[in-house]
């Protein structure tokens, strides 16, 4: 006898589900009363899968004991267990259908009463828009079934259940099911009910199923619509003067749905029992001449991947954060999103329609894990899976057929190949011929209708770009996309710029999708925000899940700001002619009537006066050379313009002034910095005095600078190693972070060989070197002075066999923090490296200490302003020659470098200051690849020096 069988079988079960409705067009609103049951729920949770019978489901049920959770939510993030955190590793054995024993389970439960008003004829629907990762439904003690498919909608009929007051509605969400093994995406495990319920009322002869097919033929600036429809009725929309039957086409002139220009056209579809208020945007995607073409026009996608985050909520999320998201993608420039890795919830499509962004809708779907075993038993090339897939397509594509915004099809992410997916692509194709079918892991492009990459170096996305990389006919045939480049972990991503320039170089390449949007960091009352391993997870990927463009509370890292600067839609550069500058409208669609444009002029970062400037209203592609206003006097000093674009007007998105884009040029340059010699060190017992300056007699090194305190002045190699420094551990051996710390660049010694005085320098000699090691760096300080400003010039001529780069080279040293806070520099404004200072915006700057601080959510090297001229801070001036990279924190590099978390580090009496003369790039090899050569800082002899002077006005 059997006293214990295996999970509830549906639980293993590879088939979809049992007693859903088949899938169908989401609307949003419609005339047919609804009843939200978000809010409060009782929940219970079981450590496995069968713990509890489902006595629970029945009404009466005593619920007295059970807590109670939020709907939408993930209970592990309301204080019921925790969530896991792994990249491609399933937490669980890999045994393919069968999951763990131990499988928490959350029984919910709620009562609900039907509004008075509710009507008495018709049926009615329960929808659930997320449950992970499989759910068993009973209303009033009825089963109705049971599902999987996290993030798709899956809806029942419930009309006969239904009673005016006391439903019972019970659901019992296991986190672990054989849909897991398509659900391996690189983010946290997180069970629960967390999209909404609702009770639907279907009215007799309500809307079923409906297409809208809206095109836009961009010859004759005519659309056509048809909207097909399971149950027939009329379609109006009365601003075209549109009232037809459906399945009817008509054809009328209209202005066409772009990202750009996201004009949508407010339309009902009438059946007998229902009107549905309909969004129509009329646009045609294509593949023509071997590009994506939208109304006639190859796009450029200027994307990015997103997650759906919040820091508290999880995959949670309010209308108000999702449009969030839109607002700060659009305000940066950012025109397509890839629904990485599966589809969002509804409304967010709904803001993508509505404030203009191209949508790659991607399916639930990865198993990613198998690559463990090479792709071995992979549920998509194993035909019992097969329904599961296409139940996985066809929900995405019904739910979400009927927007605008999304130009194409993703199978989903990371999963292989196999003929699931191939029946997959076939199923689309036939249904919905008119997007393209995407899907990276199809590198023959047999299945898809795009060639798609992730994070191929520059180099070879150019080999590409010039059709030199061989492949199947067919993919030699289709554009090139990126859905994953530039790995935004920590500082970075590094080399956006060189990958744009390449995607506007050539036609072939039609744009990419960074990755990704957000950090995926929890809230954590003693950490900051958690990360993987945070919560005592047995395998985990640590902070990859933190990996954005944002902060976990959506502020914008510098890595957004420098993507919103490369991606800007209008070039602004110097022009050919001295006194002009050279205006391209880079948009695909709009041209620049929406922008006016601003002029200025600063000397030596002082503003010195703005006009507007006239710039032609340029077509897509076009460019104008534009007289400047003449340039001030410049009374000796180094003098810049800037132009800006800015919004002419309010738009839905960001108000009038809004900065678009902007350029700046220089008129004339910066004069050389002023010689600081002549006055002669004095030596006085264990003291040197020169100029402003004493030193230490015995080491060379300074005491004070104009009697401010000077700590430990020295040259400085190290940094903090960044999550791109340390490169992820399938990288290959040029890995600078692991290598640096090899090497011994983090314990470097300083011997003293020599401390001299001639006729009017102090001249300072050290080698630099590791322990163990023979390279060194040769290290000389010259100090003079003018009797007022001190001069320091170091050389440096490395020694021995370098084969790395270093981190930086610079000299670093301390100052009193109680005297240190306001700082102000003549330079580039925000955070900035090598190969992210696009968005560097020369000027003049001021901030606290901490403002300076990027707070990555594990710490690590951040807050280089570039291009420095000068800085004053702690009571001393600072002018560099040549311009230097300049950061101060209130704790060493060193501190930094151990801390796991913000709250790791605390301010400390000493502000370390950072003065380096280069710095090595960033990349993008915590995924992809690294800096290219040009910002790799390769020991060679170099010399710079810093002026040291008390601040003036
Ligand atoms: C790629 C994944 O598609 C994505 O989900 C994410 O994990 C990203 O990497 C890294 O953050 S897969 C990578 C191994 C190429």
């Amino acid at each position: 006898m059997s006293l214990r069988t295996p999970a509830d079988g549906h639980v293993e079960d590879v088939a979809p589900g049992r007693g859903t409705l088949p899938p169908r067009a989401r609307y949003a609103s419609s005339d047919a009363a609804s009843l939200s049951l978000n809010g409060r729920w009782r929940l219970r949770v079981s450590a496995t899968a069968d713990a509890e019978d489902d006595a629970f489901a029945r009404p009466g049920h005593d619920t007295g004991d059970w807590a109670e959770v939020t709907v939408p939510g993930h209970w592990v993030l309301q204080g019921h267990g925790a969530p896991i955190y792994t990249n491609h590793l399933y937490p669980f054995p890999v045994d393919p259908p069968h999951v763990p024993t131990e499988n928490p389970t959350g029984d919910h439960l709620r009562h609900f009463d039907l509004p008075g008003d509710w009507p008495d004829a018709g049926d009615a629907v329960l929808r659930f828009d997320g449950v992970e990762s499989c759910a068993r439904v009973w209303l009033n003690g009825t089963e109705l079934g049971d599902f999987k498919g996290s993030r798709l909608p899956h809806e029942f009929a419930v009309g006969h259940l239904l009673r005016p007051a006391g439903n019972v509605l019970a659901v019992r969400v296991h986190q672990w099911s054989a849909g897991s093994y398509l659900e391996d995406q690189d983010q946290w495990w997180l069970p629960g009910i967390f999209r909404d319920v609702t009770l639907l009322h279907r009215p007799p002869g309500s809307v079923g199923d409906f297409f809208v097919h809206a095109s836009y033929d961009h010859v004759t600036g005519a659309g056509t619509l048809r909207v097909d429809s399971d149950v027939p009725g009329r379609v109006t929309v009365p601003e075209l003067g549109v009232d037809v039957a459906t399945g009817e086409p008509v054809t009328v002139p209209v202005a066409p749905w772009t990202a750009e220009t996201p004009r949508l056209y407010d339309g009902v579809l009438a059946t007998a029992g229902e009107r549905v208020p309909l969004r129509i945007g009329f646009r045609t995607v294509a593949l023509e001449d071997g590009l994506i073409k939208v109304n006639g026009t190859p796009l450029l996608f200027k994307g990015v991947n997103r997650h759906e985050w919040h820091p508290r909520h999880g995959r949670a999320l309010d209308l108000d954060t999702m449009r969030e998201d839109v607002l700060l993608m659009k305000r940066h420039n950012i025109n397509a999103v890839r629904t990485s890795h599966y589809p969002p919830h509804p409304a967010f499509l709904d803001l993508c329609d509505e404030y203009g962004l191209w949508v790659i809708d991607e399916c639930d779907l990865e198993t990613h894990g198998f690559v463990e075993q090479d792709w071995r038993d992979n549920p998509v090339d194993d035909a019992r899976w097969t329904p599961a897939l296409l139940d996985r397509a066809a929900r995405m594509v019904e739910r979400d057929k009927n927007h605008p915004s999304v130009v194409m099809w993703s199978l989903g992410n990371e999963a292989g190949t196999g003929r699931g997916l191939t029946a997959m692509a076939d199923w689309i194709h036939d249904r919905d011929p008119a997007r393209p079918v995407h899907y990276e892991g199809d590198l023959d492009c047999r299945d898809t209708d795009v060639y798609s990459r992730m994070y191929p170096p520059h180099a070879e996305v150019e080999r590409i770009a010039r059709g030199l990389d061989g492949g199947t006919r067919r993919r030699r045939r289709l554009p090139l996309i990126l859905c994953e480049y530039a790995h935004a972990m920590g500082n970075g991503p590094g080399g956006l710029a060189d990958y744009q320039e390449l995607f506007e170089t050539y036609d072939r390449l039609q744009g990419g999708f960074v990755w990704e949007w957000i950090d995926h960091g929890i809230e954590h009352p003693e950490l900051g925000y958690a990360y993987g391993g945070d919560f005592g997870e047995e395998l985990h990927d640590g902070n990859f899940v933190c990996d954005g463009l944002l902060f976990p509370d959506r502020t914008p890292s510098p890595g957004l700001t420098e993507y919103g600067k490369v991606i800007e839609p209008v070039r602004i550069g110097p022009g050919g002619t001295d006194g002009t500058v050279r205006v391209t409208n880079r948009y695909d669609f709009a041209d620049l009537s929406h922008l006016e444009f601003e002029a200025s002029h600063q000397i030596d970062g002082r503003p010195a006066g703005t006009h507007r400037l006239t710039v032609p209203p340029l077509g897509p592609g076009e460019s104008a050379e534009v007289k400047l206003p003449p340039a001030p006097d410049d009374e000796g000093g180094e003098v810049q313009w800037t132009v800006r674009a800015l919004l002419a007007g309010d738009l839905s998105w960001a108000g009038r002034g809004h900065t678009v884009a902007w350029g700046q040029g220089t008129v004339v340059r910066r004069a050389p910095v002023a010689a600081a010699a002549g006055a002669r060190p004095a030596v006085d017992g264990d003291t040197v005095t020169l100029g402003p300056a004493v030193f230490d007699a015995r080491t060379g090194a300074p005491r004070t600078v104009a009697g401010v305190r000077v700590r430990d002045l020295r040259l400085d190699v190290w940094r903090a190693p960044t999550d791109n420094d340390h490169g992820a551990h399938w990288q290959s051996d040029v890995r600078c972070g692991p290598h640096w710390r090899e090497l011994g660049l983090h314990r470097m010694r300083h011997r003293l060989d020599a401390v001299e005085t001639d006729g009017e320098a102090l001249t300072v000699r050290t080698r630099v070197a590791p322990a163990g090691r023979e390279a060194g760096l040769r290290t000389v300080y010259r100090w003079t002075s003018d009797g007022e400003r001190l001069r320091l010039t170091v050389s440096v001529v490395p020694e021995g066999d370098w084969t790395v780069p270093l981190p930086r080279l610079g000299v670093r040293f301390g100052l009193d923090a109680a005297s240190t806070d306001a700082v102000s520099w003549f330079g580039g404004g925000g955070e900035a490296y090598p190969d992210t200072q696009a968005a560097s915006l020369l000027g003049r700057w001021e901030a606290g200490v901490a403002e300076l601080q990027t707070p990555y959510v594990r710490p690590q090297e951040n807050g280089a302003r570039a291009d420095v001229r000068w800085v004053e801070l702690g009571g001393l001036r600072i002018e560099g020659e040549p311009e230097f990279w300049f950061s101060a924190r209130p704790w060493t590099n060193e501190q930094l470098d151990a801390a796991r978390h913000r709250t790791d580090l605390t301010p400390g009496d000493t502000v370390w200051v950072n003065l380096d003369h280069r710095q090595h790039g960033i990349g993008s090899q915590s995924c992809g690849p690294g800096p290219l050569p040009r910002y790799f800082l390769w020991p060679e002899p170099a010399e710079f020096s810093f002026v040291f002077s008390v601040p003036g006005d």
